[in-house]
């Protein structure tokens, strides 16, 4: 299928990045990525989808005004998905100046590109659950107050209301995702869920003895990274420009989620488990849970992996990485 669609995607060498390239290539679209060009093996996701070459690269950064202008030159894009961010919650109180230019600042810096070079361009802004912290409502849709409880909340509020803003102001078909925590073997190993998957097949193998948490009772919604960017997608597709929870409406704890990862492989969590002061964060988001009614309704978007099946999935996938 070919089409004259063409995307420009911030974070795509990110995990929500590197799916959306992969949907966006096979629905024919020309996808171009914002390269930051800091680590020193940036593409390893687009490698391990087996897309690396299928994508174009433009240099710039979410700070840099001039490089989001030159790169909606450059894409020519219609679609544009700002999905860079400092995504880390915990180094979020380590570098809250730079969370702060990065995810506010530079989704404010995005909505001006494509303000300037094409107001007819479509735009996606990455919000988050996170930015309901200190949940005021006991199920969150796109109606719950706000209450961030990080650095990082605080900077994707700013960035909330600016795309909000821009479609009042402009007119610019700018949607928000508000997405619940979504993850998969290519999730960084420093959120909780590939840091429990890893240690569990690191174990197995007698590579690693222990595992360090901090507060294990959270709960989160988890949901699976495939299934989210096609509702990224489907915002995109739509007349209007709208808010969009996404998310399973279910919740469980971290606990719970451990037992599922090393019960995979014939082990039990407690045996390894070590609680580290260290991992607890200033102020802690204990709970969240979505209600993705207005996806589902709307969007006719509805999750389609379970919290067992993303778990086995990516215990499967570190084990194959670690040779086993
Ligand atoms: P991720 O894996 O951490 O990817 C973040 C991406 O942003 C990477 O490509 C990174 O590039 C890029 N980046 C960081 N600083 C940049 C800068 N100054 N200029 C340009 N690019 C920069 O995050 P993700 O899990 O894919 O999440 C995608 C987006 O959704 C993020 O905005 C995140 O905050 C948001 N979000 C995520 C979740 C979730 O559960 N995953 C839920 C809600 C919202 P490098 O590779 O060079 O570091
Ligand atoms: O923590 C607890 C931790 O770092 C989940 C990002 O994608 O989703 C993500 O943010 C929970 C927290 O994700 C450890 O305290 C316990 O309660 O995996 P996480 P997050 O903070 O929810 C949202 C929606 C985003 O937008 C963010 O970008 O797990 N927890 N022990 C731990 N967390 C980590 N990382 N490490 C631990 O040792």
């Amino acid at each position: 299928m070919t089409s004259n669609k063409s995307a420009l995607i911030t974070g795509i060498t990110g995990q929500d990045g590197a799916y959306l390239s992969r949907l966006l290539l096979e629905k024919g679209y020309e996808v171009n990525g914002l390269l930051a060009r800091r680590g020193s093996d940036t593409l390893w996701r687009l490698r391990e989808l087996g897309i690396h070459e299928q994508v174009k690269m433009i240099d710039g950064d979410l700070t840099d005004l001039s490089s989001l202008i030159r790169a909606m030159e450059q894409s020519k894009a219609t679609e544009v998905y700002n999905l860079g961010a400092q995504s880390f919650v915990g180094t979020s109180w380590q570098q809250p100046v730079l969370t702060a230019q990065v995810d506010g600042v530079g989704a404010i810096n995005v909505l001006e590109a494509v303000r300037i070079v094409n107001r007819d361009a479509r735009f996606y802004q990455a919000s988050t659950s996170e930015m309901f912290g200190l949940i005021q409502a006991e199920k969150q849709d796109e109606k719950t107050p706000l209450y961030p409880r990080s650095p990082y909340g605080v900077a994707k509020v700013m960035a909330h209301w600016a795309t909000i803003n821009y479609r009042e102001s402009y007119n610019l078909h700018a949607s928000s995702g508000i997405l619940f925590n979504h993850e998969s073997p290519l999730r960084g190993i420093e959120f909780v869920t590939r840091k429990v998957t890893h240690a569990a097949a690191s174990i197995r193998l007698g590579l690693q003895k222990e595992l360090r948490l901090g507060n294990i009772d959270a709960k989160r919604d988890w949901g699976f990274a495939g299934d989210y960017v096609e509702a990224m997608w489907l915002m995109l597709q739509q007349d209007k420009a709208d808010d969009y929870v996404v998310a399973t409406g279910v919740t469980t704890t971290v606990r719970d989620m451990c037992e599922i990862a090393f019960r995979h492989l014939g082990l039990n969590y407690l045996d390894h488990l070590v609680i580290d002061p260290g991992f607890f964060r200033p102020a802690e988001v204990e709970v969240l849970l979505g209600n993705p009614a207005k996806a589902k309704a709307r969007l006719g978007w509805a999750p389609k992996t379970s919290l067992e099946q993303l778990i086995t999935m990516m215990v499967d996938a570190d084990i194959r990485r670690l040779g086993g």
